[in-house]
């Protein structure tokens, strides 16, 4: 149970995330006396805060990890006002909407879908590739003839208001390839830690707005948008897939922390690898991280400003800036 004092404290804490942005010094301070928080959730952006409070439900039930993160991130998939997953997601530039989602359990079993249209849960149907094929990884057609036999409907997953503003974006933009810059995309990445201690992630995406037809992004690809390693904790991450994908950013984060890395040491590394290659301060494009290792310490951090992540720990659940690097 939560007692007032612990809450006033709890919230203390939770504020002073607000201003600065950076989980560090708590980490540091948890680590030294090796006290673990769990169950705990965290998840990217805004609409994370509906996704955690119905994982958070699962969790302080004494449900898995599994089950929290995949009806967690459910909960963006079904809503048509967030418009880069799922049900509501906008289109590529030819007005399909294509989905990428994965999920991971503890014991490393794990399952993903790509470029998967007409589908409100793909995040459901990657389980399902998980738990009933000797199979990762199904795309297309072959995933939504998969996804059918096992029971799911076809939905059109365009909205009135996605469609209409591929319309707008067409006769603005006359089908020109797009530029990924840091306003067209907000994917949920979600991992989380159960009472048992044990570690699960989710990641699911209607991916970047206008993308060429056929685009797959870093969301489905187990160690790029998502990777976790009961042993030693898990990531998850947002925005820019192509350069997610080109450093395997969550499973280079869950490798920097079995090295020694707190989460947040962690995430700063690897978006410090995609700033030496890339001209992060000409090229707006964004990257955001999260991380939670089996101390139940968290990371976040991103390359420009502007990234929010949810976190729900200790009974609080919350929304919180995430540092930055380009400054
Ligand atoms: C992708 N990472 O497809 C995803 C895009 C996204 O927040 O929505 N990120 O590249």
């Amino acid at each position: 149970m939560t007692t007032r004092r612990k809450f006033i404290k709890q919230s203390a804490l939770a504020s002073a995330f607000v201003i600065t942005g950076m989980p560090k010094a708590r980490s540091e301070e948890m680590s030294m006396t090796g006290s673990i928080k769990k169950p705990i959730v965290i998840s990217t952006w805004e609409h994370g805060l509906a996704a955690n409070e119905t994982a958070w439900k699962i969790l302080t039930s004494g449900g898995k990890a599994l089950d929290a993160v995949e009806k967690g991130v459910m909960v963006s998939e079904a809503d048509p006002n967030v418009t880069s997953v799922g049900y509501g997601g906008l289109p590529d530039r030819d007005g399909n909407v294509t989905l990428d989602a994965c999920i991971m359990d503890e014991k490393g079993n794990c399952g993903s879908v790509a470029f998967l249209q007409n589908i409100m849960h793909p995040i459901s149907v990657a389980r399902l590739v998980m738990e009933k094929t000797p199979h990762i990884m199904l795309v297309g057609e072959g995933a939504q003839r998969f996804a059918k036999m096992v029971g799911f409907q076809e939905v059109n997953l365009l909205t009135g208001e996605s469609k209409r503003a591929w319309e707008m974006w067409l006769k603005e933009n006359k089908y020109e390839p797009i530029k990924i810059d840091k306003d067209n995309h907000d994917t949920i990445g979600m991992v989380a830690m159960d009472k048992n201690g044990d570690i699960s992630g989710a990641c699911t995406t209607s991916g970047l707005a206008w993308k060429y037809h056929g685009r797959v992004g870093d969301s489905p690809i187990i160690g790029a948008g998502m990777y976790a390693d009961n042993e030693v904790g898990a990531a998850c991450a947002t925005g820019k897939g192509e350069e997610v994908i080109r450093i395997c950013g969550a499973h280079l984060i869950v490798e920097l922390m079995r090295n020694g890395k707190s989460p947040q040491q962690a995430c700063e590394e690897a978006v410090k690898r995609i700033a030496k290659k890339r001209d992060v301060y000409k090229d707006p494009f964004q990257v955001g991280f999260l991380a939670i290792n089996k101390k139940g310490e968290h990371g976040a951090y991103c390359i420009q400003k502007g990234f929010k992540y949810a976190l729900a720990v200790d009974g609080v659940n919350k929304i919180y800036d995430s540092d930055f690097y380009v400054k």
